[in-house]
């Protein structure tokens, strides 16, 4: 199997940890999805990163596609419950953290047009969806230490890279002073090989 990612790609660092959570073997092919010959755009319609190409060459998209496919073909380290109510618990999990990443990418794209065309309101919702967001993930954890019954699960692994991310590319929402169990939860995540091998680096 490859997957192909960039550098920086918080849904392609999702993938990455389940990888190494699984201990399954996968070669990174790298591309820049700003570039108008991507190696996405081979594979995806979409152009959109990660693709993960199967051994026949079959691309399997998008990230929650991809990761529930791993967790299902190899039994090491079980990442999703097998009873429905606490699988679809997990993946409402993934579906939260991946649409506050939708939301911040939605923040960085928009500052990055010319001054004059920019929009405050749409900037103002995007940035509605990442607190109401956070403030929903922090009653969630509460004092617990993971997120789904106290064992280690994707919703931990999307949350934390969630969290990881907001950091990076929005220090200035300053989210960890505000909530200090959910920066206590990411710390001990990061701890983890799986999640410290796959750090973003600043470009
Ligand atoms: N829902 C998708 C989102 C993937 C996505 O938006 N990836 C970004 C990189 S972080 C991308 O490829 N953007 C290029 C584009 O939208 O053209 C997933 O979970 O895989």
């Amino acid at each position: 199997m490859k997957l192909i990612t960039s550098p920086n790609s918080p849904y392609g660092r999702k993938v990455r940890i389940v990888l190494a959570e699984k201990r399954i073997d996968c070669e990174l092919l790298l591309t820049d999805v700003n570039q108008p010959d991507n190696l996405a755009l081979a594979h995806n319609p979409l152009g959109k990163v990660p693709v993960l190409l199967l051994d026949d060459g079959k691309p399997v998209f998008d990230s929650s596609v991809i990761v529930e496919y791993l967790d299902h073909v190899s039994p090491v380290s079980r990442l999703l419950p097998a009873s429905p109510r606490q699988m679809v618990s997990a993946k409402r999990r993934e579906a939260l953290a991946d649409g506050i990443i939708d939301a911040t990418v939605a923040i960085m794209l928009e500052r990055r047009r010319p001054q004059p065309q920019q929009s405050e309101d749409w900037i103002a919702k995007q940035r509605g969806k990442i607190e109401r967001g956070i403030i929903a993930v922090a009653e969630d954890l509460g004092d617990k230490k993971y997120l789904l019954d106290d064992s280690y699960s994707l919703a931990d692994i999307a949350t934390g890279v969630m969290l990881a991310y907001l950091s990076f590319r929005v220090p200035e929402l300053d989210w960890a002073s505000q909530h200090p169990a959910l920066a206590h939860y990411l710390e001990r995540l990061e701890e983890r090989p799986s999640f410290s091998e796959t750090r973003p680096q600043a470009a």
